[in-house]
């Protein structure tokens, strides 16, 4: 148990320039501070991110959540001693509804992670430990990263449909090797964009990647690809797309690169990507609510993983939903989806008992806070997404893990759980 000593929340500003939440926990032993991220192509079953409204910073403000911790929260829990699940479960309660709309999970999240940084710093342990304590796992693993190099979707102003296009160094030897052909692919994938498009095309959108004028899905494959045999990369590398479908969704039909598309025609168009791609990943190939379209393409399909970010939202009765129904084989772990560290740790828990991959990922609003780290690498998932090799609020997470690696010298082991070729 670990006793709260004072609590103070703000408001910060997140990499997209948008408010967002950072709350301090004190203790004995210091200051443990943790922020929030945000995201653009929201699921609408996630905990609700509690925004002000009216005109201050357009209506995104988050000075209300910031109250409810300063306030409801902090009068709580000051003073008294918790574990993580005590802690977590009283914000529960202290909340009070099923998506956390009342105190924000926005507020209710800065606390939990803040609280977590905190039990670590007392026990004197890393963070990553700490986290594999809480999860019960018994190995370390630094986790595969996914670098979305190429960016469409909402998180860019161009005509890419699908939102992410990512090089998974799945072959790499470690995670520091994987880092540097993440960078070297990025950086020559940079030129060929440059020398085909100009040099305006290089301009970045949310998450770090590369927002050219490109027009049907095969194009920023093709061009990674090419950067990739240009560096002899080939044999190190597979790619994943998260499509995040339910953006080009209206109707009943998908509004793909100018066709209207069944969801049949939709599952055939990735059947033929995996065929003509090294693709192992598939994020939200559907629109967030079709379990049975997931499951259509989770059945054709081999040798990839059919990845429910929107689909699941880290919430246990709609993995649970997903589980009878075979609609998936991962999860996307997203902290702020649901709002306390206990109930992301069950979530992933389910996950893994049911032998899914977990692919633990950031927002692409983001901080410098590099949770997500030590959290992939405490629950020994093997994969993680953090956006580009570019940017501070990527590489924080990116730049973690190889201090993450380096502490653990001999022991530090790479990526082993990821499954997918076995499909
Ligand atoms: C996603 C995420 C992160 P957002 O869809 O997977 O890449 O985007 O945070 O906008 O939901
Ligand atoms: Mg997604």
């Amino acid at each position: 148990m670990l006793k709260i000593l004072k609590v103070k929340s703000r408001e910060i500003l997140d990499s997209r320039g948008n408010p967002t939440v950072e709350t301090d926990i004190f203790t004995r032993q210091g200051v443990s501070r943790a922020s929030v991220p945000s995201g653009a192509s929201t699921g609408v079953h996630e905990a609700v991110e509690l925004r002000d409204g009216g005109k201050r910073y357009l209506g995104l403000g988050v000075s209300k959540a910031v109250k409810n911790v300063n306030n409801t929260i902090a009068k709580k829990i000051s003073g008294k001693s918790f574990d993580q699940e005590k802690l977590d479960n009283l914000l529960i309660g202290l909340d009070g509804t099923p998506n956390k709309e009342q105190l924000g999970a926005n507020a209710v999240l800065s606390v939990s992670l803040a609280f977590c940084k905190a039990s670590a710093l007392e026990q004197g342990v890393p963070l990553y430990s700490h986290i594999a304590n809480l999860f019960e796992s018994k190995k370390l693993l630094l986790p595969v990263p996914a670098f979305n190099i190429i960016n469409g979707g909402k998180h860019a102003e161009n005509k890419l449909d699908f939102q992410e296009y990512m090089l998974l160094p799945v072959k790499a030897k470690s995670f520091s090797e994987a880092l540097q052909i993440g960078s070297e692919v990025y950086h020559v994938l940079k030129k060929r964009i440059a020398k085909h498009y100009g040099k305006s095309a290089t301009n970045v959108g949310d998450e770090g990647g590369f927002a050219p004028p490109m027009t049907c899905f095969e194009e920023p494959l093709d061009y990674i690809m090419d950067a990739v045999n240009e560096l002899g990369y080939y044999k190190k590398i597979k790619l994943g797309v998260d499509v995040a479908a339910t953006s080009f969704y209206r109707g009943n039909k998908y509004y793909l690169e100018g066709s209207e598309l069944s969801s049949g025609e939709l599952r055939d168009t990735y059947l033929e990507m995996a065929g003509a791609y090294p693709v192992v990943s598939i994020e939200d190939p559907f629109v967030e609510d079709d379990f049975e379209a997931f499951a259509k393409l989770n059945k054709k399909i081999k040798g990839v993983q059919i990845v429910g970010d929107d689909l699941l939202c880290t919430n246990q009765q709609r993995i649970q939903k997903a589980i009878i129904l075979d609609s998936c084989n991962a999860l996307l772990l997203k902290v702020n989806q649901i709002g306390t560290v206990t109930e992301a740790l069950e979530a992933a828990k389910l996950a893994l008992k049911q032998d899914w991959n977990v692919m633990v990922s950031h927002r692409s609003g983001e901080t410098d806070d590099s949770f997500i780290a030590d959290l992939a690498v405490g629950l020994g998932n093997g994969q993680i997404k953090s956006g580009a090799p570019c940017r501070g609020e990527r590489l924080a997470k990116y730049n973690q893990l190889l201090r993450i690696e380096e502490e653990l010298g001999k022991k530090a082991k790479f990526g082993g759980r990821i499954k997918w070729q076995k499909r």
